[in-house]
């Protein structure tokens, strides 16, 4: 069934674009041919790739002639414009951006989750929010054992999340803070170094930030359950790569810790790290590089019925981003999806 392809990288010298080509490249992806695209900024630079070096094109309306897959990462905007012009080239798009993933028309995937939701896609299927990957990986098997109610969470997101430039003004802060300097923030609204923000992308009209409320919304459209409710704070801590988040899980039936880190210890994408008389628990300076998502500090909430405590700890880029896509695109390959005719939906 897998047929070489043709695969093209959108936002390739980005963050999460050059994650994206060592990821393909390490998977032994099934590609013949690899297209770097980003903006004309970056148009005759190179990538590096499988020992050489590719030179990237600049993005446009015909990129998508004889491609058949596009994963994208290039911001929300890059994929409102380009994603439909890709589709209506013959192309399928996996797009890391929020722009299309409560779009009915995409399914949301997470391939531990719901990669039945890649049967009957039209073109385009849209990667979720980093934050909510890694919370779903941990929460699906536990829903499975006892029917999840409600969620509360905290996150702790490392700075690589908002990209390649974000990772650049930590760097320089703690640089500048060591010179004696005054630290200029243009990322953040605040200085991240030494500082936690709690504020993640733009407030809505509810106090909540959009990065709280994709992972409410988007969580329900994954697990496939409109009763789960979450509750988010989103933090942005001063971290280079890995997000943490504390997760506390009401039930709708009795788990206890041990049943639920056994089940977690058995779980696609999961490695339990959980023993405090060892002070084992996952922290991101070691999720960071690593495929799995870390999961740790599993106890019992003594002040709520059939509800756990726990930590989840995640490498952002991989599988809140790039791996997940990668995945996502393995799915379709194996079964045979990256072809379909069903386009019309795009027009
Ligand atoms: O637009 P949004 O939605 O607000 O997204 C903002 C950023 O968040 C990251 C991603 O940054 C995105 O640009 N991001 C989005 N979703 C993410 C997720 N789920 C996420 N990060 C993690 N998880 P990034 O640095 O990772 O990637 C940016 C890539 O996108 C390419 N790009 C941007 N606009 C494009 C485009 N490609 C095609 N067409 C467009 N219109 C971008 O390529 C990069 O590959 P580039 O060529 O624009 O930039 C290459 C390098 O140039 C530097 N640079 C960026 N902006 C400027 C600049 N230099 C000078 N002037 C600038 N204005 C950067 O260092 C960049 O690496
Ligand atoms: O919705 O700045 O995928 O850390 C993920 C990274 C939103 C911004 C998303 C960040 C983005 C976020």
């Amino acid at each position: 069934m897998s047929r070489p392809l043709t695969v093209a990288v959108v936002g390739a010298t980005g963050a999460v674009g050059r994650e994206m080509l060592s990821t393909l490249e390490r998977r032994n992806f099934p590609a013949t041919r690899i297209i770097p695209l980003a903006s004309s900024r970056s148009a005759g630079t190179t990538v590096p790739y499988m020992g050489g070096e590719l030179t990237v094109q600049e993005l446009k309306d015909d990129s998508f002639n004889g491609v058949d897959l596009a994963l994208f990462s290039a911001g929300g905007s890059t994929s409102l414009a380009f994603a439909p012009k890709a589709v209506a080239a013959g192309c399928t798009v996996v797009d890391n951006s929020s722009t299309w993933r409560m779009d009915p028309r995409c399914p949301l995937v997470v391939p531990e989750v719901n990669p039945q939701a890649l049967q009957n896609h039209q073109g385009i299927i849209a990667n979720p929010n980093c934050s909510t990957i890694q919370m779903v990986v941990a929460l699906a098997p536990l829903h499975k054992a006892a029917g999840i109610r409600r969620v509360v969470v905290s996150t702790y997101q490392a700075v690589s999340g908002t990209g390649q430039k974000a990772i650049e003004e930590l760097e320089m802060q703690v640089r500048q803070m060591f010179n004696l300097q005054e630290p200029e923030a243009k990322v953040y609204p605040y200085r991240i170094a030494f500082n936690c923000l709690p504020q993640i992308d733009v407030f809505l009209d509810n106090d909540y930030t959009k990065e709280e409320m994709k992972m409410t919304e988007e969580t329900v459209k994954i697990m496939g359950d409109a009763n789960i409710k979450v509750s988010a704070t989103a933090v942005r801590v001063p971290v280079f790569y890995g997000h943490a988040e504390s997760v506390n899980i009401e039930f709708s039936k009795p788990l206890s810790a041990k049943d639920a880190r056994a089940i977690l210890s058995s779980a696609p994408g999961v490695q339990v790290y959980d023993n405090p008389e060892i002070k084992l628990y996952p922290m991101p300076i070691e999720a960071a590089g690593e495929d799995e998502v870390f999961v740790g500090r599993i106890r019992e909430d003594f002040t709520n019925p059939n509800t756990l405590n726990m930590w989840v700890v995640a490498d952002n880029i991989r599988k809140g981003a790039a791996l997940n896509a990668v995945q996502i695109a393995e799915r379709l390959v194996a079964e045979d999806l990256v072809r379909v005719t069903n386009r019309k939906a795009f027009a």
